[in-house]
């Protein structure tokens, strides 16, 4: 692994948490992504899934958890299953985990090769009245690809028809919001491998490069702080691309006078940081860019207060609306007329078409609705923005933020976003 390693205590938390959540007379099965094929005989790069990682930390394929309710002790005991490793699979693929690494890893005492996996499940679930297992549930997420979950519940089904079967989701999704002090760290971890590489942009960017030379030198400083790389494709668009919420293709030049608009973030140790900050492209702000960016930066001071215990994502929202529609009257783009004729909701989706937070955590777009009441622990994006096709360009502006007691702490405070900070960098 690049990073430091994790304490197994985190590991060893999260699985107490998560037993204390499941019904007695229970096993839960907690399975890994697939690996998933590219072209020819190539797969694409594996990448965990987040909730057995959170459960166990461990990063490599096919791993399964196994959670059983124990009669005699009226515990919930853990088993981890792995692949059983071969010299002459390691001459390929590298080296897989023997039983004291899996062990030292996850904290886990039991473990076992997968070979013992349907045996000892069978075992486990006949003495038991309810199978839990794992779906992604994700509010946006939607596939006709078959996942390793969707296909293990068929499995399961198949196996033990007459159980009856709970979701985990919900669970892991409650568990994961609220944040342990060590993940807090893993995070702050990648916001300041975040923070680097916008230091180095600063110093980097200048007329007539290619959006794609900012994502190198950004892809360098993550990889050469040891993240795992970027936590999503970076959008680095410049000009009208600005105004394209999702731009991923990176692939135009930065023009002189044009704004370089830039959200990207490091995945350390299986945790994203969530950035974006908008510049010029030849490091000085025309009057009519200053103004728009102070318009979205006052919003964004504003909406980062609200983010505290007890609202939700979409009081934010309603609230950071209202903030943009008076702007938007300040800077010229409507006004109070068209506003009533055409209802606050169209102007403001004009001009602001996204939400301002989203979770984060082992996901940059995290578990957790636009209902769920915030509590300490919990860390979210605040990224208001206002584009403006007409005039071929946008800004949005993006901090990660996390809810305490009290308040809130900004994670990505060092991140330089006034004006006078961002052209004084860039002319050094
Ligand atoms: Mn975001």
């Amino acid at each position: 692994m690049r990073y430091s390693k994790i304490n197994n205590i985190l590991f060893k938390k999260n699985r107490i948490k998560l037993a204390k959540k499941l019904e007695k007379k229970s096993v839960a099965v907690i399975n890994s992504n697939d690996e998933m094929p590219k072209n020819g005989d190539i797969k694409f790069k594996f990448c965990q899934n987040s909730d057995i990682f959170y459960l166990t930390g461990i990063e490599q394929e096919k791993t399964v958890l196994l959670l059983y309710y124990h009669n005699k002790s009226k515990k919930f005991k853990e088993i981890l299953f792995i692949i059983k490793s071969k010299k002459e699979l390691e001459i390929w693929g590298g080296h897989k985990l023997t039983e004291d690494e899996a062990r030292e890893i996850s904290g886990i005492k039991e473990i076992r090769f997968l070979n013992q996996f349907e045996s000892i499940l069978k075992e486990t679930v006949i003495s038991n009245e309810n199978i839990y297992l794992n779906n992604n549930e994700f509010f946006k997420f939607s596939t006709p690809v078959a996942s390793r979950d969707i296909r293990f519940i068929q499995y399961m089904k198949n196996l033990f028809p007459l159980h009856c079967y709970k979701r985990l989701a919900p669970l892991m999704t409650k568990l994961r919001l609220q944040k342990e002090p060590e993940e807090i760290e893993l995070i702050k971890k990648s916001c300041e491998i975040t923070i680097s590489a916008f230091h180095r942009v600063l110093k980097f960017v200048k007329p007539d490069i290619k959006e794609y030379e900012v994502e190198a030198e950004i892809t360098h400083e993550f990889i050469s702080s040891g993240a795992n790389g970027h936590a999503y494709d970076p959008i680095i668009g410049s000009g009208k691309n600005n105004c394209i919420l999702h731009y991923i293709s990176n692939d135009k030049e930065c023009k002189t006078g044009d704004l370089l608009l830039m959200d990207f973030g490091a995945e350390y140790a299986g945790y994203a940081a969530d950035a974006t900050r908008t510049i010029p492209v030849n490091g000085k702000f025309t009057d009519r860019q200053k103004e728009v960016y102070q318009s979205v930066l006052r919003v964004m001071k504003k909406a980062i207060k609200m983010i505290k215990p007890g609202t939700t994502i979409n009081k934010i929202n309603k609230k950071v609306n209202k903030l943009i529609e008076k702007e938007l009257i300040t800077i010229g783009l409507t006004t109070s007329e068209e506003i009533e004729n055409l209802g606050s909701e169209d102007v403001v989706m004009k001009y602001f078409m996204h939400g301002t937070s989203h979770f984060i955590g082992l996901n940059v777009h995290d578990t957790g609705t636009k209902d769920t009441k915030l509590k300490p622990g919990m860390v979210l994006s605040c990224e208001p923005g206002i584009y403006i096709e007409d005039e071929n360009f946008g800004i949005r502006l993006e901090n990660d933020i996390l809810v305490t007691k009290n308040g809130q702490i900004n994670l990505l405070d060092k991140l330089p976003i006034e004006i006078e900070d961002i052209e004084k960098l860039m002319s050094m």
